[in-house]
């Protein structure tokens, strides 16, 4: 694993495992979702120490459910609608907030799920965005509108300040390794959409199962 996260970040890369992980009855497929977020943090990586914090959460709870998947029950953790409806009719899930489950599939699944609304909002204010526009305060914005909110305040504070650090807007596109600013673009045309697809399937089914609350 170690290796993979030194590889280099591959925009293309990341947005080609998060349209395999639909299947065609819009099932969302955990292995692919993982490796969009495996893909994801090696962009992190690239960002110098003070993003660490935020990529060892990353990979933890990407590793968490493989680690499910690997298991004896992975076959109920092939798709996110699978693992809600074994971890539900099996009570492996703490919908009455015991705190018996830290480590549920669903809970773990629901931060990535939150990230994926920070990350969708964050590309749209980057493919938008104009030549001066601080990669910084894009991020941060679209921070604040989202994460945040599940966020106490010391990772609020330590995000914000790792936030100052990051690359400004060409340079970053130049992180992204797709080629030209406008490839970049044209591939976040692609990228966003999708992620808010994901986004979509999952928070309904969060919300018809009332899983929004996992502590
Ligand atoms: C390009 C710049 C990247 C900025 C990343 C912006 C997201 C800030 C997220 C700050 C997360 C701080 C680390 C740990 C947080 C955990 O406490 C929470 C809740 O988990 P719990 O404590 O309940 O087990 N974890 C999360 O909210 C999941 C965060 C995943 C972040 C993935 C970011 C991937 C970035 C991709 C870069 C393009």
């Amino acid at each position: 694993m170690a290796d993979s996260e030194n590889q280099k970040f591959c925009l293309q890369e990341v947005l080609e495992s998060f349209k395999s992980c639909l299947s065609p009855e819009k099932e969302i497929y955990i292995e692919h979702y993982v490796s969009g977020w495996r893909g994801l943090v090696k962009l992190l990586n690239s960002l110098g120490s003070l993003f660490g914090f935020i990529s060892k959460d990353a990979v933890s709870k990407t590793q968490i459910l493989m680690n499910y998947l690997k298991s004896e029950n992975g076959p109920h953790y092939a798709t996110v609608q699978s693992m809600v409806k074994f971890e539900l009719d099996n009570e492996l899930v703490d919908v009455d907030k015991k705190g018996i489950y830290p480590e549920s599939g669903c809970r773990t699944l629901l931060r990535l799920h939150r990230a994926l609304r920070w990350l969708q909002l964050f590309l749209e204010r980057l493919r938008t965005s104009k030549e001066d526009d601080k990669t910084s305060v894009m991020c941060r914005d679209a921070y604040n509108e989202s994460l945040a909110q599940h966020h106490p305040w010391l990772i609020r504070k330590s995000a914000g300040m790792a936030f100052y650090s990051l690359p400004v807007r060409l340079a970053f596109f130049e992180v992204m390794n797709v080629g030209t600013p406008e490839q970049v673009v044209d591939v976040l045309g692609k990228a966003v959409p999708l992620l808010c697809e994901v986004y979509q399937i999952t928070e309904e089914l969060y919300q018809k199962h009332n899983l929004h609350d996992l502590p």
